[in-house]
């Protein structure tokens, strides 16, 4: 298991890389580009720049969070073999730098969507949530909302530029159902899992955020059939998953332990991001807030989690996901410095258990 620390870069957030270098136990950074369009080729030279940057604080850069897949490949428009392409061309050059896991997701038009980024907890702190009835009918007024509520930051996925097309995005859309979105995935992980293969790069592909279907738009990656369809439908290791356990999580009828357990043994997962949640009304919907790491802060058993991985063998970079925002931070919504060093301590603390324990 390998700690990491997800940083946006120099200019994109104001955390810095010896900032994460401090906190105990943590090997590396999860890096991005944050500013190259979604479709464009990565350039060696902004990679190998950026690897320099980690490499000269003592951490490694192994993992990118995310080289985002363009709508015209969800949507399987005709251009998308160009943007497939490109995407082949982005996995060498990251490889020939030494990055061994690309993050991605394969949500139509959005990534994750919370109704709320500044939803207050009783101890001051606050955190993002998701309540169902206070998800706009209207995707524009979430937009506006996300706006307000960013800290003067782009929030990953959520990039102006983009959504400023958000009519186009959904007009792409409006005949793709779930199994054209299957038949598209599957296109797209045939055009780059041989080159992943060749330079021994491995796709994780990031459970949808929540998991089911948000403004009539198809969902793919929600439960245990799907990620078991994922592996099958392309069957190589490099056709591997980023299981995100908030994610997983968001819909109660999911047994994230049991995925974990399951896909790591088939040796399916490369990437882990922890998150605890607590659901707000249990047994009656699905609503939730991000909690702190610790299991006694939410719904979810950390122990159990962090169990479920290093008993059947897990190998791969693990991050904590979001954390809250604590002892008057601000910025990113969800990726504060503080919450998140707690978390990658108190992750370390119980992999270390785990491993003595079974010395
Ligand atoms: C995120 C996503 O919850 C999360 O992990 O903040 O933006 C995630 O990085 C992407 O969905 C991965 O492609
Ligand atoms: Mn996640």
């Amino acid at each position: 298991m390998k700690m990491t620390f997800r940083w946006y870069g120099a200019g994109e957030e104001k955390i810095t890389l010896q900032e994460i270098r401090q906190i105990p136990g943590v090997s590396g950074i999860v890096g991005c580009l944050m500013d190259v369009p979604v479709g464009e080729v990565w350039l060696r030279e902004r990679i190998a720049a950026l690897v320099d940057q980690a490499h000269a604080a003592g951490l490694e850069l192994e993992v990118i969070e995310s080289v985002n897949v363009h709508d015209d490949i969800k949507a399987g428009l005709p251009t998308r073999d160009r943007y497939i392409e490109n995407y082949c061309q982005t996995i060498r050059n990251l490889a020939d730098f030494g990055v061994k896991v690309i993050c991605y997701n394969f949500m139509p038009v959005f990534d994750w969507v919370k109704s709320d980024l500044d939803y207050v907890l009783p101890d001051g702190s606050s955190t993002l949530a998701f309540e169902e009835a206070d998800v706009p009918e209207d995707p524009n007024v979430l937009l506006d909302r996300y706006a307000k509520g960013t800290g003067d930051f782009v929030l990953p996925g959520w990039e102006p530029e983009r959504l400023a097309q958000i009519r186009h995005l959904f007009d792409i859309y409006a005949d793709v159902d779930e199994e054209t979105l299957r038949q598209n995935l599957v296109y797209f992980l045939e055009g780059v899992i041989p080159t992943c293969e060749e330079c021994g790069v491995k796709m994780a592909i990031h459970p949808d955020d929540p998991p089911y279907s948000l403004f009539g738009l198809p969902r793919i990656i929600k439960n245990r059939e799907d990620l078991d369809w994922l592996c099958r439908a392309v069957d190589s290791p490099a056709n591997g998953i980023t299981l995100c356990t908030g994610s997983i999580a968001e819909d109660p009828a999911n047994d994230v332990y049991a995925i974990l357990a399951e896909f790591t043994r088939r040796g399916r997962i490369h990437f882990v991001h922890a998150r605890n949640i607590r659901y707000l009304e249990p047994g009656k919907n699905r609503d939730f807030y991000e909690a702190g790491h610790w299991t006694g802060a939410g719904s979810l058993d950390m122990f159990r989690i962090m169990a479920a991985l290093h008993d059947n063998g897990f190998e791969g970079y693990i991050r904590p996901d979001h954390g809250r925002m604590i002892w008057g931070e601000t910025g990113r919504a969800g990726y504060g410095l503080y919450d998140r060093a707690l978390g990658c301590a108190y992750l370390n603390g119980l992999w270390e258990a785990l491993e003595k324990r079974s010395a």
